[in-house]
């Protein structure tokens, strides 16, 4: 329970920052707030759920009322690549990839850029280039592309699928491939020239376990974090049948490892065992700190570019599958959320006194944790806030967002970013992180500005 006790020395004309409660309570992740949809039980673990989605569907209701109810992060199926996007040399066409942002955006959604460069579905003309001509068109494409949608994309897709399936775990042959092994570093640089903020990932079907083909991708992305070439984020399609190989969280983990996150982005699942390896697929994606969400490749098993398989989690219709239901209880089961707040008040001889709340949400597993930290202010609008969190000996910060922070261990003191330090009385901004190791109270403490 939080204890709020009125500080004494408040009105005096002295600088002083007086902390005046401390108290934590643990929660149950499981028992305290099973979530009802996907969205929100992989919020409740840091992460989104996502679908591919069509332009042609959204004037469809019953698509549109499952699209919105359940998923917090849209691919857009066809609409962004090269064939949609530039039809002609030059000459671009947004239209249909604007409505699915536009969709996405009024939601609430966040967007997956699918896909820059990829050998198949490029326009007649691109198709007909070679060399340096094809270069040139192709890096083009990605800066035009990229720059159109600055600042509105999550994740792209930079390339998809340049990797040959087969025992040799290399490149596998196209125009783009012809025109020198660099094509694909330079595509990533070219793409976060063109959006910095956007997460850039590469993208791949058959990379569901440790193969060559797998391998292959892995040094790819060992050898670009060597090198400086910039790679965020690494998409296994996870297109599967009936099993999900053995090692498929191992493989997550090893690319994890290298320094990107990674992403299961296309994720449709035929066959007897569907349910069973639908729940398995979602508690490798929890397993994994660094796996940051998971991309259903459709909604109803009708919307599937797989007819007749029926892989997805809604039927034709839009009810809930088996499916679905072991997606959503994996979900809710992702870790143990333990709740810490403090308070801390400062009082000033400045114009009003701020004061703020802290809260941490941690979600933790087997070797790892998810902490989300909310910032709440007091009767006063801050201008700027302070979060220190104590971090136990063998944990180590490994990645955050929207809050700077002064360390990795021990004490850590977070700082807001330029969009969150402004906050409105009694309104709340968050950030948050994910660590190594084991954490069960991370006594956040806040001081407001
Ligand atoms: O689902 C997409 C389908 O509508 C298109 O006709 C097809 C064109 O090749 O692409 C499908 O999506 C693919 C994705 O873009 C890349 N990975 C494989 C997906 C299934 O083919």
């Amino acid at each position: 329970m939080n204890l709020t006790t009125k500080s004494a020395s408040r009105a005096a004309l002295v600088t002083a920052t007086v902390t005046v409660s401390l108290s934590a309570s643990l929660i149950l992740a499981s028992s305290a707030s099973a979530a009802t949809t996907l969205g929100a039980a992989a919020a409740q673990t840091g992460r989104y759920f996502g679908a591919a989605v069509s332009a042609g569907k959204l004037g469809d209701s019953t698509y549109t009322t499952v699209l919105n109810r359940e998923f917090t992060s849209v691919t857009a199926e066809n609409e962004m690549k090269w064939d949609a996007t530039e039809p002609n040399r030059g000459q671009f066409n947004h239209t249909s990839g604007e409505r699915v942002l536009a969709q996405a955006a009024s939601t609430g959604k966040q967007v997956r850029g699918h896909a820059l460069l990829w050998h198949q579905q490029q326009p007649g003309w691109a198709q007909r280039l070679s060399g340096s001509d094809l270069r040139q068109a192709a890096i083009n494409h990605v800066t035009r592309v990229a720059t159109h949608y600055r600042g509105k994309i999550h994740s792209w897709d930079v390339v998809n699928e340049a990797f040959a399936d087969g025992g040799g775990g290399g490149r596998r042959d196209s125009n783009l491939q012809r025109t020198g092994n660099d094509w694909i570093e330079a595509a990533f640089r070219a793409a976060r020239a063109a959006d910095p903020n956007a997460k850039l990932c590469y993208n791949d079907y058959n990379t569901d376990g440790v193969n060559a083909k797998s391998t292959g991708i892995y040094a790819m992305v060992r050898d670009f974090k060597a090198r400086n070439v910039p790679i965020d984020c690494v998409g296994f399609q996870s297109h599967l049948t009936n099993s999900v190989p053995s090692d498929y969280q191992a493989n997550l983990q090893r690319f994890a490892a290298l320094g990107v996150d990674v992403q299961i982005t296309e994720l449709d699942i035929s066959g007897a065992n569907q349910t069973a390896v639908y729940g398995s697929v979602t508690r490798s994606c929890l397993a994994v700190p660094r796996c940051t969400g998971i991309t259903v490749w459709g909604i109803r098993d009708t919307d599937s570019w797989r007819t007749g398989q029926n892989p997805l989690l809604f039927d034709g219709n839009g009810n809930k599958k088996p499916a679905y239901t072991a997606v959503l209880d994996a979900l809710n089961a992702g870790g143990t959320t333990t709740t810490t707040t403090t308070t801390t008040t400062t009082t000033t001889t400045g114009p009003a006194p701020s004061t703020c709340t802290a809260s941490a949400s941690v979600n933790s597993w087997t070797g790892g944790f998810t902490a989300t930290v909310k910032v709440t202010a007091g009767s006063t609008a801050l201008r700027g806030w302070r979060v220190t969190t104590s971090l136990p000996p063998g944990t180590t910060v490994t990645n955050a967002w929207s809050a700077d922070r002064s360390g990795d261990s021990g004490t850590v003191t977070w700082t807001d970013v330029d969009h969150n330090g402004s906050v409105a009385a009694g309104r709340s901004a968050e950030f948050g992180f994910l660590g190594t190791g084991s954490v069960a109270d991370l006594a956040p403490t806040c001081a407001g500005s």
